[in-house]
């Protein structure tokens, strides 16, 4: 598949991790010998990702627990293989598509994208994967589809989280079908050229860039094409405080706390907050997504 959309960062930015750590010392160190013109704009220096350590003992996944480092614990129960997805409703070949079937199919590429968690912190992730659209074009989708809806994989003897009703499993999630087909939606299998750790949601899950993190559902199973605005597992179960939409405003605080800002995760003593980003930084990509719509009223 062409690329449609162009990142903003090259692969060399990502590979290998030491010299991400070395350049961070040479930018600190050029600081030093008078030279912080060379130095990137503060928002722009969280744009190198983070650390594998770092995005794969971090996580939220609740079906293995609440704590951050609970899926890192106990994700590595979960059975990947074999993986099939069931795709079904409004799509012209409906049916069970194994995993190996689908990466056949596949070109995977890197996306390094900023990843914004609603709980305001957040990270560079470099994944790999591939566009949600190819997957759709694969089974067909039917006119009069208007949503996509996604459940993960609901294996209670795997997944010792789903013991406690914090929410409603399986995990469920939901877009827009011009969001779903957006260039910039991703299904990732990967990260940083391995094989994506089941903690982060294997063997494939969904990158939304633009939206809060519990959008991109992980370790999918099902994905379903509608004519209605499918249930999502966290606006059931709060929905003042999530919405569908869930995309990523600085104007828009969450009920208990501001969205104004972000926690950047990593870098120890050097961890720092930054201003959060209209759209996570997608703003020209996706604004046009929201025109006419009150991004206030559908938060
Ligand atoms: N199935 C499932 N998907 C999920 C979650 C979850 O608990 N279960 N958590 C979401 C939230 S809140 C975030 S921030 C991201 C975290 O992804 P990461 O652990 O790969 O950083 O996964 C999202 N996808
Ligand atoms: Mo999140």
């Amino acid at each position: 598949m062409a690329h449609r959309w162009q990142n903003d960062l090259s692969p060399a930015d990502v590979t290998p991790e030491a010299v991400f750590l070395n350049r961070r010392q040479f930018i600190a160190g050029a600081t030093g010998l008078g030279l912080a013109t060379l130095a990137p704009p503060a928002r722009a220096e969280t744009l190198e990702p983070n650390s594998w350590e770092e995005i794969t003992s971090y996580n939220n996944f609740y079906e293995f627990g609440t704590d951050k480092s609970d899926p890192a614990k106990y994700a590595g129960a979960m059975t990947t293989e074999p993986w099939s997805v069931q795709i079904d409703g409004l799509v012209d070949r409906p049916g069970d598509y194994d995993f190996k079937d689908i990466l056949s199919e596949m070109t995977i590429e890197e996306r390094i994208y900023r990843f914004r968690c609603v709980e305001a912190w957040s990270m560079v992730v470099p994944w790999n994967g591939f566009e949600f659209a190819d997957l759709l074009s694969l089974a067909g989708v039917q006119d009069g589809a208007k949503y996509v809806a996604f459940e993960t994989l609901y294996r209670p003897d795997e997944m010792p989280g789903t013991r406690f009703p914090v929410l409603d499993w399986p995990y469920r999630e939901g877009l827009r079908l011009d969001e779903a087909m957006h260039p910039l939606t991703l299904i990732a299998t990967g990260i940083y050229g391995k094989p994506i750790p089941n903690q982060n949601g294997a063997p494939l899950r969904l990158v939304v860039p633009w939206k809060y993190g519990f959008k991109s559902i992980k370790s999918i199973v099902r994905i379903t094409l509608t004519d209605t605005q499918p249930p999502t597992s966290w606006n059931m179960a709060i929905p003042r405080e999530y919405g569908f939409y869930s995309n990523v405003n600085p104007n828009v605080d969450h009920p208990r706390w501001s969205q104004a800002s972000e926690r950047v995760i990593g870098g120890g003593l050097f961890s720092k907050r930054v201003p959060t980003l209209m759209f996570n930084g997608y703003e020209n990509e996706v604004a046009s997504l929201y025109d006419g719509m009150d991004l206030a009223k559908y938060y």
